[in-house]
């Protein structure tokens, strides 16, 4: 009876297995990992090296993550859609293009999706990567014009969106979609030579559920112009005109170039509900803003600086053509290396034209704490004839309105204090901005935290340090080595806890 059960047992299994391999293979059967179109390329052609086929039918023949490659110029008609995960590559993106001009304005992917070594025809169409993995590759160039979004067109995604740039010219980015609901993150990698005019890690007038990020590196922008204060290359953390419930966050870094990064969000209707991040270690910019343009940021600011150059950098946000914008919200700056050459407020920037005087008056409500490391070089160096605009202050740029801010300006040693004040004299506002005290604000021993007092905060900071301080770096080591000793060990921990100890 045993062996009855046995056997029975082994051909439903059997049965089972062979079933199953059965609808594998059925579901794959014909379909290839390796597909060729070209520029007469056939619509019935078996899409073999030898026999190329249209785009179309390469994407009935190709399975899903396979490779399409592309000779000659090859002309998409207005019916084809992206429906699957492919790789499409040419061999030289001067004589392999792929023509997709004649295709409806909103062109919607259909999976994970590479492009590498081909021309990208456009006329004026937008990209909808409907929160697929969307990858420019380094050899790409692009001709007409063309939007990128990481979401979709209307509706909602649940997944993370992933928008990689690595070469060609664009318009506007987005990390998210245009009015369409993202229930994840987002992100956008602007690298290479990639070039785009507006880049914004959230979406046009969506919600992010989760959080947003941005990173502009390596030669982008290479186009712009720095030095034009009417250019138009703006880096936006976060949304146009959206929600992000969770953070927004850029670094700025290699050799990109941009005329404004904002940290935060910009546009009218738009809210963070755990503020927003700006990272510069590279990079060329005019202006940089930790907090959101356009519109009162109600969350707090982080703002790291360790290389890179701008003309000023701001803590909060920006207030233009009559609209104040003020914070609610701590902000944080660390300025620890990089140049600055004109001008440096830790809280709003706010608009003053001559002979029009003060026309904005935004202000931050919390605490404002700009460290200034020895390696930052605030230069003063900028010349438009107003000497006086050359400026440091914790707050806000505009005098009166700002001042009930709490804002400290604190050097990480008299070396810092020395380089980036006493140097040029000048520690003023110009234009009736604000001017700042720098009295004696050096950051006491043991501030691991760089936030102005020693406290168990700092004790916590150099314990993860200790143990896992590649995931918990501390930005200025220095401040932490307080026993005489080279090197951060458990004795600075102890000599940083008896002095809060003693001073209780
Ligand atoms: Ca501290
Ligand atoms: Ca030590």
């Amino acid at each position: 009876m045993k062996k009855i059960i046995a056997v029975a047992l082994c051909i439903i299994m059997m049965v089972s297995m062979m079933s199953f391999n059965f609808a594998v293979s059925a579901e794959e059967y014909g379909l290839m990992s390796e597909v060729y179109v070209s520029a007469s390329g056939a619509a019935n052609a078996s899409g073999l090296a030898d026999d190329p086929c249209t785009l179309e039918r390469a994407f009935a023949l190709v399975k899903d993550g396979g490779t399409i490659h592309v000779d000659g110029t090859v002309v998409v008609s207005e019916s084809f859609r992206f429906t699957k995960a492919v790789t499409i590559l040419g061999d030289n993106k001067s004589s392999d293009v792929l023509d997709l001009s004649a295709m409806p304005e909103a062109i919607g992917l259909g999976g994970d999706t590479t492009f590498d070594n081909v021309t990208l025809k456009f006329s004026s169409h937008s990209v909808y990567a409907n929160a697929y993995a969307l990858t420019v590759g380094a050899n790409c160039a692009t001709e007409g014009t063309v939007s990128v979004y990481g979401a979709g067109n209307g509706g909602s995604v649940n997944r993370n969106t992933s928008v990689t740039l690595l070469s060609g010219s664009y318009y506007q980015v987005y990390g998210g979609g245009n009015l369409c609901v993202v229930d994840g993150n987002t992100s956008v990698i602007i690298g290479g030579t990639a070039d785009v005019i507006n880049v914004h890690g959230g979406g046009y007038g969506n919600r992010v559920n989760g959080s947003t990020y941005v990173w502009v590196g390596d030669n982008a922008n290479g186009k712009c112009n720095v030095a034009d204060h009417s250019g138009s290359y703006y880096i936006i953390g976060g949304a146009y005109s959206g929600i992000v419930e969770g953070s927004t966050t850029v670094v700025f870094t290699g050799n990109a170039k941009a005329n404004y990064i904002v940290g935060g969000m910009d546009g009218a209707d738009q809210y963070i509900g755990e503020g927003s991040n700006l990272y510069i270690t590279g990079g060329k910019a005019m202006s940089a803003y930790g907090g959101s343009n356009s519109k009162d940021q109600m969350s707090d600011v982080n703002v790291v600086m360790t290389g890179g150059e701008l003309e000023q950098l701001m803590g909060a946000g920006s207030g233009r053509s009559g609209v104040d914008v003020g914070l609610t919200g701590n902000v944080a700056i660390k300025l620890l290396g990089g140049t600055i050459t004109r001008r440096v407020f830790g809280g709003c920037y706010n608009e003053y034209s001559l002979g029009g005087g003060w026309t904005t008056r935004g202000y931050v409500s919390g605490t404002i704490t700009l460290v200034i490391g020895d390696e930052a070089n605030i230069t003063f160096t900028y010349s438009d004839g107003l000497s006086s605009d050359h400026a440091l202050s914790a707050q806000s740029r505009r005098s009166g309105v700002a001042d009930d801010e709490n804002g400290i300006v604190i050097f990480t040693s008299n070396v810092a204090k020395n380089n980036n004040t006493l140097k040029t004299g000048t520690v003023a506002g110009g234009n009736a901005c604000k001017s700042q005290s720098v009295d004696a604000n050096v950051i006491p021993a043991g501030d691991a935290n760089l936030d102005g007092e020693v406290s168990n905060a700092d004790v916590l900071a150099i314990m993860q340090y200790i143990y896992i301080p590649e995931k918990y770096p501390l930005l200025v080591e220095s401040i932490a080595d307080v026993d005489g000793e080279s090197g951060i060990t458990s004795v600075d921990l102890l000599v940083i806890y008896q002095n809060i100890y003693n001073a209780n």
